[in-house]
């Protein structure tokens, strides 16, 4: 069962690989400032979990610079995301506003619709 997932990990893996989506070209200054924007968000993720991937995918394809973080062999993101997050699932998107909120969004679905919003070329 482990060689199974872990054959079809590489496969989702290559898959993505091969037919990665083209990044959004944005001018300088409008790219800086979603950097701004992204640099308070972090994706706890698992290198070869397909939901996982969906979200990567569409950070590429909107340019989106957010931090990776490895929930699967960094106990520390581990930890955080089970105790901060309230539960070991991923994807997750840590999202920090200017006053130092944090909010956790889980699931691929609503992390991609939230990043479809937050970056929508007529707000970027
Ligand atoms: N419906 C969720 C499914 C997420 C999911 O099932 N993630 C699995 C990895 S592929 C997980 O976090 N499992 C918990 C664990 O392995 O500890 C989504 O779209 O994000």
């Amino acid at each position: 069962m482990k060689l199974i997932r872990w054959v079809l990990g590489r496969v989702i893996l290559a898959i993505d690989f091969l037919t990665r989506p083209r990044p959004l070209v944005r001018a300088k200054e409008d790219q800086d400032a979603v950097d701004a924007k992204t640099a308070k968000m972090s994706l706890y993720q698992f290198n070869a979990c397909p939901f996982c991937v969906k979200v990567r995918r569409q950070l590429r394809r909107q340019s989106l610079n957010v931090e990776l973080r490895d929930a699967k062999n960094n106990a520390a993101f581990k930890d955080e995301l089970t105790k901060e997050g309230g539960k070991h699932k991923v994807p997750c998107l840590r999202i920090e506003d200017d006053a130092k909120n944090v909010r956790w969004l889980y699931s691929s679905d609503d992390i991609c619709s939230f990043l479809e919003n937050e970056f929508s070329p007529a707000k970027t």
